[in-house]
């Protein structure tokens, strides 16, 4: 796919614009622990990307404790959901780098409309705490969508939002089921982080400003 036909970048949020893994770490763990369930880092890993429903049966899978109904799992995500926003309030501007904003804004100089892809139910509430909510002409978000990642709806969604082609649109991810989303709408897939290392990724970047020259 040829670079020179983009005319929308779609960008997840969590783990390219901001991170917010940290936080999602300590919820989970302090529902794993509640729950005498082993949950550490390197399982957080796992959840990237992933809906907060399918996290839970993550997180649970070590779950050894009597067998939980459909309602306790809901309960038990949104007890997870309810200390994660807790942490969510402490997020200010200050929690993005310098360089994304500045790539943003030259994105968008240069002509290109930009929009969200996120999972996250609570994206719309992180965008308004670091106040990056202007920097996107839209958003396509947990809200929007009845099947998550890698299944590639809340890009197509997105790509909607901005009246563009899926071929004419970029999607730039971190997680592997983000990219594999990507695949499957028909985007160019664009990987950061830890989905670098995923063979669908069309391109790869060692940082985020690398953007600017993949699309001038
Ligand atoms: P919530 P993204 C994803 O955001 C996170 O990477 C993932 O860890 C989280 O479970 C998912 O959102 C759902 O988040 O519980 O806030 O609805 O990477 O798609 O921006
Ligand atoms: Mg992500």
């Amino acid at each position: 796919m040829n670079n020179k036909k983009i005319k929308a970048i779609l960008f997840d949020l969590d783990g390219v614009v901001l991170s917010t893994d940290h936080y999602h770490f300590l919820a989970w763990k302090q529902m794993a622990d509640e729950l005498a369930i082993p949950f550490t880092k390197t399982d957080n890993e796992r959840l990237r990307g992933v809906s907060r429903m399918e996290s839970l049966e993550i997180v649970l899978e070590k779950y050894t404790g009597a067998p939980l109904t459909a309602e306790e799992k809901v309960a038990l995500a949104e007890k997870k959901n309810d200390a994660y926003r807790v942490y969510l309030r402490q997020m200010s501007p200050s929690d993005v780098a310098d360089e994304v904003r500045d790539t943003l804004r030259e994105l968008r100089r240069r002509g290109y409309r930009l929009a969200i892809g996120s999972s996250s139910k609570n994206a719309r509430f992180i965008l308004s705490q670091t106040e990056m909510t202007d920097f996107f002409d839209a958003i396509a978000d947990g809200t929007d969508i009845s099947r998550s990642k890698p299944d590639p709806e809340v890009f197509v969604k997105a790509a909607q939002f901005v009246n563009t082609d899926p071929a004419e649109c970029a999607v730039v991810e971190d997680a592997f089921a983000g990219i594999e989303a990507a695949v499957g709408g028909g985007m160019l897939p664009v990987a950061i982080g830890s989905a670098v290392d995923c063979p669908m990724a069309v391109h790869k970047l060692t940082t985020f400003s690398d953007l600017l020259k993949l699309f001038n």
